[in-house]
């Protein structure tokens, strides 16, 4: 018998990135374990991907090509061979681009977050066709946006030195279940004396392990952080220093934080004044006292309308006390910016040569795949090419994104591993390999190695790896640029960019055999200024965003539903709704993984005790909860967990695992974030009321 281990990467949307340690069994993977070696990693990896045996091996597997033979949704296909699908295929997208190109659409996002597999081939694809070219929003991009016209990139706090931090918090996140390697990091820094303090509407798991927890209104942080600007700069627990070296417009900012009373601020977060006034000194007086203050912020403060600016306006929070001067100071929201992925070569946008085809984010995919031709707009929709996505589980208002799907006049291919809700409306249907089958190099949102994943085993059936499918498709289209025969070994070891001083080492076939290596970087980003802004400077004041026609200072964006800003709305959907992450899930991934589904149970609802009992309802009752968009069903848990006036369904299920073949997504809205055109998934109100029987 012959057993190796080879050196893998963790393929999910998930910061944490870690090296695995993969057995291979005369050909057979048997275990899946995390590297020891890797500083981050440690040798632990979460409970899902622990599971990746089951998931790569589960006898649902799609492994061959399929047409569809029911009706849209029906999910009935019949097997066809990969020529069969590759000409049918070929023949509808030059029929479509004959007419006009950017009838055709690609859709995807970060089933798989590698360099190779994510966007290079298939990019180079659709820019060669001059399909619609789509906007990748629906998770960070208005957090990006405002951290960016702030700190000016992507990086902050690196997360190796999370644990010699003395205060951290923990901002819109749950890390154990969505960042664990953080998380073990944290626990570190509270066994050395550390203050944890969540900041969250939900007692998340993650936040009833903090010392602290502030359970504030959704979508009020920014008005929090403003509270606290507001008490750091009354009682003077400022770092004049390094604010006059590294820091722009103090003096504005100081004009607006003086707007923000604790009591104004306690008011619109639905918290106590003690809770702002403590929180800001805590903040304040730690950083005076020498040591480090770090925040992990996450994404559940962003997916609101103000999403952007809540972000914006905590990052100015570290240059206002100097926490940037320690390497375990400042703030993470993503460290994605530090990596010079060589996106120019991978993706080679010159194939557009000169057309600048229509954009669509992917966020308003319901709406737009109703659209009929127009000036505004373009032409219809005609082909939907999916890739590492399950549009119809996770995209928001989810009956148009159905309704979208289901048009009979719509041509979906679907590149999968399993029969998602999304494949039941395929046309044809394309079986991919998984990470154990195919090559990738990654970059990380969490940590800062560039990282190799080797395949371990031969792909499965008639499996093919995403960048193999669309070096056959445009092998069928008749495109004969040399591009489109790179390798996805070629591809891999294009990955960084090796001009850029942070991957100067990058070196493909090291990088294979050690499975792991860290960035060039300093370990405190910020110490000395530096900020990649405009100004060099982390900018209280952004011209830039007076430029843009938004607010150059911090300030608060109500959310699009609330009761103080739509009573009306309000009146009719009292309550607040939030669908974060269920641990034992990755958005979509994995809920067809028995053994993880058996844990999380069935979609269930967190609704106080008070509104539960305003509605008649008990534990363990399937209610509806439901808006003008839609409604679904889950079963209610009656707990204190979620604060009076939100509830909470952790997600993302497959609609069609679900009793009522729904999900969250029913009542969530399509409007975008005030800046980077994001989904507002946590911005919405519902009525929750008992399920008829
Ligand atoms: N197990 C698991 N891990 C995951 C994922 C998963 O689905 N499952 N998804 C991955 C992806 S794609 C992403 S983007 C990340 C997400 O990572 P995180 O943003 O850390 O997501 P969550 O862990 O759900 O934490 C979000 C928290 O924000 C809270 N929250 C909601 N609204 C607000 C608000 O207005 N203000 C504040 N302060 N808090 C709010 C929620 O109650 C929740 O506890 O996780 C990644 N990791
Ligand atoms: N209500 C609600 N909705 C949400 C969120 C929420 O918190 N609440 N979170 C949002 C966020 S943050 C995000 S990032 C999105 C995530 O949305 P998606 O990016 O669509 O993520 P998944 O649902 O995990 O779907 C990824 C799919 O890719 C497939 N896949 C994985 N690897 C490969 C591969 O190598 N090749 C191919 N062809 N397929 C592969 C998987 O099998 C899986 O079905 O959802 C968003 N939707
Ligand atoms: S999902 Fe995250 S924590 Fe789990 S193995 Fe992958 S990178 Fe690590
Ligand atoms: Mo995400």
């Amino acid at each position: 018998m012959s057993i190796t281990q080879v050196r893998a990467a963790c393929p999910h949307d998930c910061p944490d990135t870690c090296a695995l340690l993969v057995t291979v069994e005369d050909g057979v993977a048997t275990e899946v374990k995390g590297d020891p070696e890797h500083p981050t990693t440690q040798g632990v990896l979460c409970t899902k991907v622990s599971r990746y045996i089951e998931r790569t091996y589960h006898p649902d597997r799609i492994l061959h090509p399929l047409r569809r033979v029911g009706k849209k949704g029906e999910g009935k296909f019949e097997r066809i061979s990969w020529d069969e699908a590759l000409n049918e295929i070929a023949a509808r997208l030059h029929n479509i681009a004959a007419r006009d190109p950017q009838g055709i659409l690609p859709y995807s996002y970060c089933g798989t977050m590698g360099l190779v597999q994510g966007e290079t081939m298939s990019s180079r694809f659709f820019n060669k066709l001059g399909a619609s070219l789509l906007e990748r929003t629906i998770c960070a991009t208005a957090g990006a946006t405002g951290y960016k016209y702030t700190v000016g990139g992507s990086m902050g706090t690196d997360l190796e030195h999370f644990q010699d931090a003395k205060l951290i918090l923990i901002w819109g996140g749950n890390p154990i279940a969505s960042n664990l390697h953080f998380w073990t990091r944290a626990q570190e820094a509270k066994r050395r004396g550390a203050k944890l303090v969540a900041i969250d509407p939900y007692r998340s798991l993650t936040a009833e392990k903090c010392h602290q927890h502030i359970a504030l209104l959704p979508g009020t942080d920014a008005a929090l952080a403003l509270g606290m600007m507001h008490v750091l700069i009354a009682e003077d627990l400022l770092d004049h220093d390094y604010i006059a070296r590294h820091t722009l417009g103090f003096e504005q900012l100081k004009e607006r934080a003086a707007e923000w009373t604790p009591e104004r601020t306690a008011a619109t977060c639905g918290i106590t004044v003690d809770e702002v006034l403590n929180l800001a000194r805590e903040y304040g007086e730690t950083a005076r006292r020498h040591e480090p203050v770090a925040i992990r912020m996450n994404y559940g403060l962003q997916r609101v309308r103000g999403g952007g600016m809540a972000v914006r306006s905590i990052a100015c929070l570290p240059a206002l006390i100097g926490a940037w001067r320690h390497a375990a100071g400042g703030v993470q929201l993503s460290t994605s910016g530090s990596f010079p992925s060589n996106k120019v070569k991978l993706y080679r946008a010159d194939l557009l040569a000169g057309r600048t085809p229509r954009t669509i984010n992917m966020v308003t995919i319901g709406d737009d795949l109703l659209r009929e031709a127009a000036p505004d707009f373009g032409p219809k929709v005609e082909a939907v090419i999916v890739y590492n996505s399950n549009p119809v589980a996770v995209a928001p208002d989810s009956s148009k994104v159905q309704q979208g799907f289901a048009r009979e006049d719509l041509f979906t291919v679907v590149l999968e591993h399993f029969a998602t809700d999304t494949v039941d409306y395929a046309d044809i249907v394309l079986p991919a390999t998984t990470q154990l089958e195919h090559v990738d190099a990654h970059w990380a949102y969490g940590h800062l190695y560039m990282m190799a994943n080797n395949a371990a085993i031969a792909p499965m059936g008639e499996a093919k790896s995403n960048a193999e499918i669309f070096r056959l498709l445009a092998q069928r289209m008749g495109y004969d640029d040399p591009c489109f025969h790179e390798s996805d070994e070629e591809l891999a070891a294009q990955a960084f960019d090796k001009t850029h001083p942070r991957a100067v080492h990058f070196d493909w076939e090291s990088l294979k055999r050690r499975g792991w290596q860290k960035l060039n970087m300093p370990d405190a980003p910020f110490a000395e200024g530096g900020f990649p802004t405009p100004s060099g400077k982390c900018e209280f004041y952004s011209s830039q965003m007076a430029a843009d026609g938004l607010d150059p200072l911090p300030t608060w964006i109500p959310p699009y539903e609330s009761a103080a800003s739509n009573p009306a709305l309000a009146e009719k959907y009292p309550l607040a709704m939030i669908s974060p992450p269920a641990r034992n899930f990755l958005n979509s991934t994995f809920v067809n993984v028995q053994s993880l589904r058996a844990t999380e149970g069935e979609p269930h609802l967190d609704i106080h005790p008070g509104d539960a009992a305003a509605r008649g309802i008990d534990h363990g009752d399937m209610v509806r909860i439901f808006n003008d968009r839609g409604s679904f069903t889950a079963k209610a848990r009656v707990t204190d967990k979620a604060r009076a006036g939100l509830v909470v369904g952790l997600s993302i299920w497959w609609k069609k695992l679900a009793s009522d073949g729904k999900n969250a997504n029913e009542v969530t809205s399509q409007r975008l974030t005030d800046m980077g055109r994001a989904p507002t998934f946590y911005d919405l109100l519902v009525q929750v009321e008992k399920a008829s029987p």
